[in-house]
């Protein structure tokens, strides 16, 4: 059978000058390495997202938010990088992807090896700086987000201001379970002591934060 894919000539040594194969692949084998190719390398912002949800969806498979719906959890990755794009404007795949990622490590059994391995040292690295170290008490994860915050990188930053705007947005919308109406302050209170941390990142995404914590008598 022959096929012609003048523009893989680099990819297949086998192929012809002029797209035409050779005997020694057959056509559907060449077919099927050229979809690797095509995913691969040509590194299409949509490709790689599609990839990098899927990997989220599979590792919270099993998990859910704390609402009393018991939302799948992934709808919360998704909805913190959404923030980023369609409020915060950020269009920096790096720092999608690690919204998509962000509880991970922290929650799941991936490990910072496994996310460099497939998704590159910048993602892991955003994704390492917004992990807790879960081997502390929660009082003292709690204590530590609020003194790490203002020496992230840009794009930790980026990441924590969309959880916190996600988690305050969620905890408007309906109280998890268990939780006093207390609690639910104590957690605004704490969270502005974490974002006063991350100002001057980006304005939108401080504003709409800064009304939550406002309507809350807290300021920013
Ligand atoms: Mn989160």
């Amino acid at each position: 059978m022959i096929g012609t894919i003048p523009t893989l000539d680099r990819f297949f040594p086998d192929t012809t000058s002029d797209g035409l194969f050779r005997s020694r692949r057959s056509f559907v084998e060449v077919q099927k390495s050229a979809d690797a190719v095509v995913i691969s390398t040509m590194n299409s912002d949509a490709v790689v997202l599609l990839e990098t949800v899927n990997f989220a969806a599979d590792k919270h498979r099993n998990q859910r938010r704390k609402d009393p719906d018991g939302t799948p959890y992934i709808n919360h990755p998704i909805g913190v990088a959404r923030i980023l794009a369609n409020e915060g404007g950020i269009t920096d795949i790096n720092v999608l992807q690690a919204a998509l990622l962000h509880d991970t490590v922290e929650d799941t059994d991936t490990s910072p090896a496994e996310l460099e391995a497939k998704f590159g040292p910048t993602v892991a690295r955003i994704v390492q700086e917004v992990t807790d170290d879960k081997s502390l008490s929660k009082q003292e994860r709690k204590r530590q987000q609020v003194e790490h915050a203002p020496h992230c990188s840009r794009e930790a930053k980026l990441v924590k201001l969309a959880d916190k705007l996600y988690n305050l947005r969620d905890l408007n919308r309906c109280t998890p379970v268990g939780w006093t109406p207390q609690r639910v302050q104590e957690y605004f209170v704490w969270a502005c002591e974490v974002v006063k941390g991350l100002k001057g990142t980006n304005p939108t995404l401080e504003e709409k934060l800064g009304e939550l914590f406002t309507q809350r008598g807290v300021h920013l």
